[in-house]
């Protein structure tokens, strides 16, 4: 009998970061997963805090959710016949140095904190963590957060834009230098 189960993922700051998005979501898709909705965002560090609220006895749990909410993350539900184990054995052991060759975390993983995935560990968490991100009630939550990410994003552009056209103007006025220079010097050869 067919167990069609969905669960939540996410593509952790240190994925992002270093631009994996794209190769990750591959190795679902690749893996036989549905990407059913998905969204990038930049969350609170309050957000964090009740994301990972399990966690909240643990001396790690400050830096985890600062870490999460330190930069933007991709969230995502994923679908397929068990999903939320399979998805578990495709992302790993939780620190990469401990996980199966194949794995995300293996792959990509850089420590135990910046492990670069995370997944839901049960059915019923994976209800509680899809609704957290895409329950209708709380679109605006995250709504706000990705327009304010957009608009850093947007600022970002516009000052690599501004940087880029600045060193082309560097460029430029060095290769007006260097000509000036080859004529004097040709020149003075000239007349050696
Ligand atoms: P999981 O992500 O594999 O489900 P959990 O035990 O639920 O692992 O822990 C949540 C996250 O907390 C992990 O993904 C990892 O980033 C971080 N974490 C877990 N254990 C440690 C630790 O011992 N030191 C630092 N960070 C940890
Ligand atoms: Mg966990």
């Amino acid at each position: 009998m067919s167990n069609i189960e969905q669960t939540l993922s996410i593509i952790k700051p240190d994925a992002v970061e270093r631009n994996l998005e794209g190769e990750i979501k591959e190795m679902f898709k690749s893996n036989g997963f549905q990407i059913l909705k998905e969204k990038k965002i930049q969350i609170e560090k309050s957000e964090a805090e009740k994301f990972y609220k399990v966690h909240e006895t643990k001396p790690f749990y400050n830096d985890l959710c600062e870490y999460l909410s330190s930069g933007p993350i991709v969230v995502m539900v994923l679908q397929k016949e068990n999903a939320v184990k399979g998805n578990r054995e495709l992302m790993g052991a939780t620190n990469p140095k401990d996980a199966e060759e194949g794995t995300i975390r293996k792959k990509y993983g850089i420590s135990i904190d910046k492990n670069s995935v995370h997944g839901s560990d049960s059915v019923d968490n994976a209800k509680i963590e899809i609704d957290f991100f895409f329950k209708p009630e709380y679109k605006n939550r995250f709504d706000q957060i990705s327009y304010e990410y957009r608009k850093k994003r947007r600022t970002h552009f516009k000052e690599k834009e501004a940087a880029q056209k600045a060193n082309s103007e560097r460029k430029k006025a060095i290769i007006e230098e260097i000509k000036n220079h080859i004529d004097k010097n040709q020149n003075i050869l000239f007349w050696w």
